[in-house]
């Protein structure tokens, strides 16, 4: 029987069928170990076959179909071993905050090379616009220009006050969205604020002045309906990036792909080069400071 992850936890899974409903999995043993690479054989989103146990309605999952894409976060700082967080995304949503807690540039930008890697779409949304001071406004419409200019669609909502979740909600519909982001940032409250009877558990405004205190522990897909699905994940504390390499990596600012080829020298590194067109397009501001000044941060780790 063939069916969709849409709940992990550690080796259990829960995976939705068409004829049975939602069946509690556990892997079979094989399955294991073939892939140990990353900590986790089986992600939510994918695709599984299932071996099912009538009697107990229970089942185990025996298959993994190949993926169209998958998101993964280093498991830890030390290990070289990855986490898959979620399988066949259509697109990827980083849920920033300018107010506390503040999202840092330096994750942004690590989190959209990655997905610029996996080729994942992302589209980044400011949230808890309804508390923005002036002043924190003024950082939100900055954000929005930079990322902007680098080529991401950028969006201000609140959970709370529903502000453009219209707009969010048109965007999508009939697609499979994961929704990342620090601790905090209100990644929950927004699924809440999609649809009610999803009722997640949201932190409480007491603890999370410096950092989220990590409510939402498992990923979990959600649906608005049946062709549209959003994945809601735990806060993310930082972010490596893994399997760029150096030459590369400017390959995964769309801001500067577009540029490559005008470069003078072909192998290229856009830091002190004559005749470098990023640089150029730095200097002329159609490169933000901010993204170059990531650029070179991530070239260094
Ligand atoms: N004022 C305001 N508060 C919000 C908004 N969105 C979320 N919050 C609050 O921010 C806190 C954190 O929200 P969560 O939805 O738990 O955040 P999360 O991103 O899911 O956090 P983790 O599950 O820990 O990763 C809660 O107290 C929410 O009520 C918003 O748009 N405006
Ligand atoms: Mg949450
Ligand atoms: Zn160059």
């Amino acid at each position: 029987m063939k069916g969709k992850v849409i709940e992990t936890r550690g080796y259990h899974s829960l995976v939705r069928t068409q004829d049975f409903g939602d069946i509690n999995c556990t892997l079979q043993g094989k399955l294991r170990q073939e892939k140990i690479t990353s900590t986790n054989p089986v992600a939510v989103g994918d695709c599984v076959e299932i071996e099912y146990d009538n009697v107990m309605a229970t089942g185990s999952v025996v298959r993994v179909m190949d993926r169209k894409n998958y998101v993964v976060r280093q498991a830890s700082k030390l290990s070289k071993s990855i986490h898959i967080i979620a399988a066949n995304v259509d697109i990827s949503y980083l849920i920033i905050n300018v107010s506390k807690p503040v999202t840092l540039l330096s994750f942004i930008d690590r989190f959209l090379v990655s997905n610029e890697a996996y080729k994942i779409p992302t589209t980044i949304l400011i949230n808890k616009k309804d508390i923005l001071s002036s002043k924190e406004m003024n950082d939100a419409l900055r954000l929005q220009d930079i990322y902007t200019k680098a080529g991401y669609a950028v969006m201000l909502i609140s959970a709370k006050t529903t502000e453009n979740l219209d707009i969010l909600r048109e965007k999508l519909e009939g697609k499979t969205s994961l929704f990342s982001g620090n601790s905090g940032v209100g990644k929950s409250a927004i699924l809440n604020a999609l649809d009610s009877t999803f009722k997640l558990k949201e932190g409480t405004l007491s603890n999370y002045y410096q950092m989220g205190k990590h409510t939402t522990t498992f990923s979990k897909m959600l649906f608005l309906n049946e062709q549209t699905a959003i994945i809601d994940t735990p806060g993310i504390k930082a972010f490596g990036i893994t399997g760029v390499e150096k030459q590369e990596l400017a390959m995964f600012f769309p801001e500067f792909k577009s540029r490559l080829e005008h470069c003078k020298f072909h192998n290229c590194t856009h830091t002190h080069e004559p005749q470098c067109e990023v640089i150029s397009a730095l200097e002329r501001g159609e490169i933000s400071q901010e993204r170059y000044s990531s650029y070179l941060k991530i070239m260094e780790d």
